[in-house]
């Protein structure tokens, strides 16, 4: 059943779950055969609530772009979730996280876009349509019980984004983005270190299919647009009183901190 008031009422559950800091069960104990078809239009109708009460779009982000993300979760499909602008934290700020269910983090590369970007292109031509990359940071937060689900699950709850926040940005043509060194350090301990070449081989891989689903879902990248290109690593958990710092070789650093 994935008519259009059973996509809103998934919509809506999955959304006040979120804004209530609780857990919902899996989309897929009611519906078994959910379609990711049907499961984006879930996640569309979540960013519609979000819209309707004044966020605006701002990007996207990729999901299990690495073999590190795929194996912890247990999914091998690339996915996507929408991007707004009350999830973007300033590089350096507090983060609250006492209104989250189970928040992680995980250290990611960013993409700003310079020209409009959709359909099927190859990573050179993906490369093209970049005006800035940068190190960032996403906080993920599973509307589902333990971050279990499948992969239509997941797709319905916008890719369990939460919060993220970017570095500095830098010239593509300066830094090509490709094997940079990353570290992800809580409290001054590293707790989890990579290469940005675990996205997909080089991140910008994962950005020529942000590009293909932006063709699949009618809406193309537009310049300003910010592409969370996927984990370089593992996510750990995130906890109150933290202070968190991820590196990128050549790119800087972004950090946050938590209460
Ligand atoms: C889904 C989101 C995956 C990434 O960077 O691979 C993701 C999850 O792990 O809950 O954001
Ligand atoms: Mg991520």
């Amino acid at each position: 059943m994935t008519d259009d008031a059973s996509v809103a009422a998934f919509a809506r559950t999955l959304d006040e779950a979120a804004r209530s800091s609780a857990t919902t069960g899996l989309l897929t104990a009611d519906v078994p055969d959910l379609t990711l078809d049907a499961a984006y239009r879930v996640q569309r109708a979540g960013i519609a609530r979000r819209l309707a009460r004044g966020e605006t779009v701002i990007g996207a982000k990729m999901g299990f772009t690495s073999r590190a993300k795929m194996a912890q979760m247990g999914i091998d499909d690339v996915i996507w979730g929408l991007l707004t602008d009350a999830m973007q934290v300033e590089d350096g700020a507090t983060l609250d996280t006492s209104a989250l269910i189970h928040p992680r983090i995980e250290p990611e590369i960013a993409f700003l876009i310079g020209e409009p970007l959709s359909g099927r292109v190859s990573p050179a031509a993906a490369v093209r349509a970049v005006a800035g990359i940068a190190v960032a940071y996403e906080v993920i937060d599973s509307r589902y019980a333990d971050f279990r689900f499948t992969l239509p699950d997941v797709v319905a709850d916008n890719a369990s984004a939460c919060a993220f926040g970017i570095g500095p940005w830098h010239a593509p043509d300066r830094v090509a983005g490709e094997n940079l060194g990353m570290v992800m350090e809580v409290d001054g301990r590293t707790v989890a270190t990579g290469s940005s070449a675990a996205i997909l081989g080089n991140p910008v891989r994962s950005l020529a299919a942000a590009a293909r689903l932006a063709e699949g879902a009618g809406s193309p990248l537009r310049p300003g647009d910010i592409v969370l290109a996927g984990a370089a690593t593992a996510a750990v958990p995130l906890t109150p009183g933290a202070h968190v710092r991820v590196v990128a070789a050549e790119l800087g650093r972004v950090e946050v901190t938590t209460r």
